[in-house]
């Protein structure tokens, strides 16, 4: 697997931040549903180890310390496809795992997650550095049978567009600028470029990258 320092950038869904448990003590998460149900059958309520399709605003909150107020940083709406997650067992920032456990099927609420529950000291990016309090507008659209494919899916294909399996430079690029980040890291480069060549081959790869080569079948 890729290190953690890695892989935090690999996808603002999939991240968790370390935090130290003072901080998370004193951290205050607020979940304000303003649209749909706010009490449900079991069945329709998020619980933990659901797999959900969630649509979600992110943007720096007003009352963040840092970055700037009201920036939007992610957004699944402009995608115009919900995210598929899975909810409450740490798979993404504790600020979903907590605030969205419990809402119902169909509602929408506004998120304010204190960077202990969200990046962290860290952050992501510079849109959202270290000590940033988050805001997610969110709504949550289904909660699925199977687990999200993304997940457990196969990063490697989703980078690798032209399907020749390898990753180039531009390939590269194009995937962090869909995940809001500018450039790509360098610890990529030095983790996963094997033999420096700046082309990051599907044996190279470390990351979820399937069973087989994607070339492999062509012979
Ligand atoms: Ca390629
Ligand atoms: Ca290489």
């Amino acid at each position: 697997m890729l290190p953690p320092s890695t892989l935090r950038i690999c996808s603002l869904l999939l991240l968790t931040s370390p935090g130290s448990a003072a901080a998370e003590a004193a951290a205050a998460l607020t979940v304000d549903v303003y649209s749909g149900p706010t009490d449900c059958p079991d069945d329709s309520k998020v619980q933990p180890g659901n797999h959900i399709s969630l649509h979600y605003v992110g943007s720096i909150d007003k009352s963040s310390a840092t970055g700037k107020p009201g920036k939007t940083f992610d957004s699944s709406r402009v995608r115009s496809e919900p995210v598929d997650v899975t909810i409450g067992i740490g798979k993404v920032i504790k600020g979903w795992d907590e605030g969205i456990v419990g809402l119902c099927v169909g509602s929408k609420a506004n998120l304010i997650i204190p960077p202990e529950l969200g990046y962290g000291h860290d952050g992501v990016d510079k849109d959202v550095p270290g000590g940033a309090t988050l805001h997610f507008d969110i709504e949550v659209v289904s909660i699925n049978a199977a687990p999200p494919e993304r997940v457990e899916g196969n990063l490697f294909a989703e980078i690798d567009t032209d399907g020749n399996g390898e990753l180039n430079e531009s390939e590269l690029e194009a995937y962090f600028k869909s995940i809001h980040v500018e450039e790509v890291p360098d610890e990529m480069w030095e983790h996963e470029d094997k033999n420096g060549d700046r082309i990051i081959t599907w044996e190279e790869f470390s990351g979820p990258k399937g069973s087989r080569n994607p070339m492999g079948d062509e012979l």
